[in-house]
């Protein structure tokens, strides 16, 4: 038995849909409404201490973090095998996942820094009325789990001006451009098979796009092929167009477009 704690359009909670898609897992769900606080009503804090989704629940087994709960899936469910190839393919791969999730240093912290620093600060300016800077603190620190109150102010206040915001897109064009030359190499990031490293950045490629940033990645091939493979697959559907919400879709599609002249000038400085 699987259940999954999830959200519509989380990254890391698309992630494990998109692996358990890949397994051809049957699971039940449950939604958190996030916007109303369900992450931090007890019931869920004894599964999940940071309250974050996702947490995987399988059978007495409670499981966190998303990258983890993946490598599990592949574990206990081995068909298909999704870390396949050679000792080195799978260091490969285990380095890229490591590169997702690696704190402020990583990709899903500068994801987060992006999302909000285009869209979702406008979600959240919308709860406080006459947006004076304490007011709109106070909402963050009322509203938001302790690892993200220390790096939101700074982009909800200033959006794409923020520094943060600035270090979170070059740290993604860096990525985008490492995965070009990885991908000139090998037809997939970690090796000749689709493999975990994959389905990892499956998620985090659809927000950028969400974003209407696909100029990042326009002028490389490698990158634009391997994408629109991923895009091909039906664990790209299950995962993550099957539960998208529209008004979120659209907060992110109206956000995305008003900031990417900026960030278009950010990534060619
Ligand atoms: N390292 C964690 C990160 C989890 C995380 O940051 N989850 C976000 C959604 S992608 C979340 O639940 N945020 C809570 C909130 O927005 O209040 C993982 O990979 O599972």
């Amino acid at each position: 038995m699987l259940k999954l704690y999830h959200h519509y359009m989380s990254i890391c909670a698309a992630k494990v849909r998109i692996a358990l898609a890949e397994k051809g897992l049957e699971w039940e769900g449950q939604l958190l409404d996030l916007s109303a606080g369900d992450q931090f009503k007890p019931d869920y804090l004894s599964l999940n201490p940071k309250a974050v989704v996702p947490t995987l629940v399988h059978d007495d087994h409670i499981l966190t973090e998303s990258n983890i709960i993946i490598e599990y899936l592949d574990d206990a469910f081995p068909d298909p095998v999704l870390r396949s190839g050679s000792a080195h393919e799978r260091a490969q791969m285990r380095l890229l996942l490591m590169r997702l999730d690696n704190g402020s240093e990583g990709i899903h912290h500068d994801m987060s820094v992006v999302t909000y620093g285009s869209a979702y600060r406008l979600h959240l300016l919308e709860r406080v009325t006459g947006h004076n800077k304490k007011d709109i603190d106070k909402e963050i620190d009322r509203s938001m789990n302790a690892y993200s109150k220390k790096w939101l102010q700074e982009t909800v206040h200033e959006g794409v001006e923020a520094q943060s915001y600035k270090k979170a897109i070059l740290g993604i064009k860096k990525l985008l451009d490492d995965f070009e030359t990885m991908l000139g190499k090998t037809r997939w990031l970690s090796g000749s098979e689709y493999s975990l490293a994959d389905l990892a950045y499956t998620s985090y490629m659809a927000r950028l796009e969400m974003l209407g940033f696909e100029g990042m990645w326009l002028q490389q091939p490698n990158v634009s092929n391997w994408y629109k493979r991923l895009k091909q697959k039906p664990s790209f559907q299950q995962g993550i167009v099957d539960w998208l919400n529209p008004e979120s879709v659209k907060v992110l599609q109206e956000g995305g477009r008003e900031v990417w002249p900026k960030v278009e000038k950010l990534i060619k400085q």
